[in-house]
C-alpha cells in the first residue's frame, strides 16, 4: 500500500515528474471509486520521471512548476440520460491516464456543437501545452475569425473547463483552490417549485423549505403560465403550426402577483422567492407587474426583458425596486460590461458554457464585484453535471456570490457522471478530489445517445405574432 507522500516533499524530490503522476497513487486512497477518473497510475520502474538525479551529471534546472504535458486528443461525448442533450469535451494528454472533462452543453443544437468540437479542435489543440489555459482560450476564440455565438463558445467552454480540470489534477487540488480557495463553506442554491394553481405551487415551496432550502423559484405552469391561455385565433385561421405554443401575456401578468400573494400567505415572509418571466412580456407590462410584486419582496425577477430590449432596462430599473437577474441568453462575455457598469441588474445569469467556460466566467464574476452585481449562474437540467461542478467551484471562490440554480439529476445520470455535486439542505457541495472532481462513464453514456429534440421554442400571441420565448 503506497504511503501518502507529503506534496512539497514529493515535488522537491522529483522536481521533474508531474505531481499528478506522483500523487495519483495517493489520490487513489483519497478519492472514492477512482476507476477511470483520469488520475494517473503509479509510474513504471525506469520511467524517467522516477529516476533520482545521478551524482556529478549536470542536472537540468527543474522548470518551476510542472513538466510540459501536451494535449494528445480532444473529442466530444454526447449523452441524454434524462432526455436533455448533454455535451462534454474530453481532453486526453501526453501523460498516461491524465485527462480532463468540460461542459459544452447547448442542448437545442447539440449535433452542431459536437461537429465543431470533433472537426476543428483536434487539429487546433494537439501538441499544445495543457498549462497554457489563457493562451489556448484566446487563440481558439479568434481561430474562426468570426467569433462568439452559442455553438463555438460552447465548444470552447468544453475545452477550457477540461484544461482547468487537468491543471487541478496536476496540481493535486480542486479547481476552487486554484481560483483562490473558498469564500464560503458550501454553495447556497435554489430549487424549483411549480404547479397548476398558486395553492399547488405554495405546497411545493413548503416541501423544499422542509428539505432545508432557503431560496425557491416559483412558476405557475412553467414559463408564461401557458395553461391560463384560451384557444388562440391563429389556430382556427390555420396560421403557424398546430404544435406551436400560445401565451396570454395579460392573463400571465395578472396571475404572477396572485401567485406571490398565495405563496407568501402560506409559506410566510422568510423564504426567498425567485421568478423567471423568461423575457416573454412587453416592457411596459413588465414595469406594471414588477410594481405589483414589490410588496411580496421577491429575491429576483429573472429575464424581465429580452436581450434585444436591453436599451429599455434603465427605464425598467428606474420604475421599480424589485431585484433583477439577467443574462442566460448572453453569449458574448463582453455583453455584461455596460449593463453591469450601469447596474441594470443585480445578478448575472451566465450560462457558463455559452460564454466560453471558466476563464471568461471568472472575469465576468470579478467585474461584477466592482459594481456589486452578484452571481446566479444558469444551472438547469441542460447544463451537464460537469458544468454544474465547474460553476460550483467558481461559486465557492468568488466573493460576490449570489445564489446557484440547482437541479436534481437522477441516479442514472449520476452513474454516468460519478462526482456530480451533491445537494444537502439547500447547499451544493463539490468533492475535494483534484480538478473538477467529476468523471464520465463513456460506455454507459453511449447507451443514451443525444436526440434532435430541440424543445418547443415557438410561442405565439392570440393573432399568431411570435413572442420571444
Ligand atoms: C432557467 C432557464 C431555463 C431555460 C433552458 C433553455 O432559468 O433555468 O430559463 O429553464 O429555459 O435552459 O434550454
Ligand atoms: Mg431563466
Amino acid at each position: 500500500m503506497n504511503t501518502p507522500l507529503h506534496r512539497r516533499q514529493a515535488l522537491k524530490m522529483l522536481g521533474l515528474g508531474s505531481a499528478a503522476t506522483v500523487l495519483g497513487t495517493n489520490l487513489a486512497a483519497a478519492m472514492p471509486s477512482q476507476k477511470g477518473t483520469g488520475q494517473t497510475t503509479p509510474p513504471q520502474q525506469g520511467h524517467p520521471q522516477t529516476m533520482p538525479p545521478q551524482k556529478g551529471n549536470p542536472q537540468p534546472t527543474p522548470q518551476a512548476g510542472l513538466p510540459p504535458v501536451t494535449i494528445r486528443s480532444v473529442k466530444a461525448i454526447g449523452t441524454a440520460p434524462q432526455g436533455a442533450n448533454l455535451i462534454v469535451v474530453k481532453v486526453e494528454t501526453s501523460e498516461p491516464g491524465l485527462y480532463g472533462l468540460g461542459c459544452a452543453t447547448f442542448t437545442q443544437r447539440a449535433e452542431v456543437v459536437i461537429t465543431a468540437i470533433n472537426s476543428y479542435m483536434p487539429d487546433f489543440c494537439v501538441g499544445r501545452n495543457v498549462d497554457d489555459i489563457e493562451d489556448i482560450w484566446q487563440a481558439f476564440f479568434v481561430s474562426s475569425y468570426w467569433r462568439n455565438g452559442p455553438v463555438l463558445n460552447n465548444a470552447l467552454s468544453g475545452l477550457n473547463q477540461a484544461l482547468w480540470d487537468i491543471k487541478g489534477k496536476r496540481a493535486n487540488m480542486p479547481v476552487y483552490q486554484l481560483l483562490g480557495g473558498r469564500a464560503r463553506f458550501a454553495v447556497d442554491c435554489y430549487a424549483h417549485a411549480d404547479g397548476k394553481t398558486p395553492e399547488e405551487v405554495a405546497a411545493n415551496v413548503q416541501k423544499f423549505i422542509d428539505q432545508g432550502f432557503r431560496h425557491v423559484r416559483i412558476q405557475q405552469g412553467g414559463y408564461g403560465s401557458l395553461q391560463l391561455a384560451k384557444q388562440p385565433d391563429w389556430r382556427d385561421a390555420g396560421f403557424g403550426k398546430p404544435t406551436d405554443d400560445f401565451m396570454d401575456a395579460h392573463a400571465y401578468v395578472q396571475a404572477v402577483p396572485k401567485l406571490f400573494k398565495t405563496v407568501r400567505t402560506v409559506c410566510g415572509p422568510d423564504v426567498e422567492l425567485l421568478h423567471d418571466t423568461h423575457e416573454r412580456v412587453q416592457p411596459q407590462d413588465m414595469i406594471n407587474m414588477c410594481r405589483r410584486l414589490e410588496e411580496f419582496d421577491p429575491y429576483w425577477i429573472e429575464d424581465p426583458l429580452s436581450p434585444e430590449n436591453m436599451h429599455l432596462f434603465p427605464q425598467l430599473r428606474a420604475a421599480t425596486t424589485v431585484p433583477f437577474a439577467m443574462g442566460e441568453l448572453f453569449n458574448n462575455p463582453n455583453e455584461f460590461v455596460d449593463y453591469m457598469a450601469r447596474r441594470d441588474f443585480d445578478y448575472f445569469r451566465c450560462h457558463v458554457s455559452q460564454i466560453g467556460g471558466i476563464t471568461p466566467a471568472i472575469k465576468v464574476a470579478h467585474l461584477g464585484e466592482f459594481f456589486n452585481v452578484r452571481s446566479g449562474w444558469h444551472g438547469p437540467g441542460d447544463v451537464s453535471p460537469v458544468g454544474h461542478a465547474a460553476q460550483c467551484h467558481i461559486d465557492l471562490n468568488i466573493w460576490n456570490f449570489g445564489i446557484q440554480e440547482s437541479v436534481f439529476f437522477n441516479d442514472l445520470t449520476k452513474e454516468i457522471f460519478p462526482g456530480t455535486p451533491e445537494i444537502k439542505k439547500g447547499y451544493m457541495y463539490v468533492n475535494e478530489a483534484p480538478g473538477l472532481g467529476i468523471d464520465i462513464n463513456e460506455k454507459l453514456a453511449a447507451k443514451y445517445p443525444i436526440n434532435n429534440n430541440a424543445g418547443k421554442w415557438t410561442l405565439r400571441k392570440r393573432d399568431g405574432t411570435i413572442i420571444r420565448p
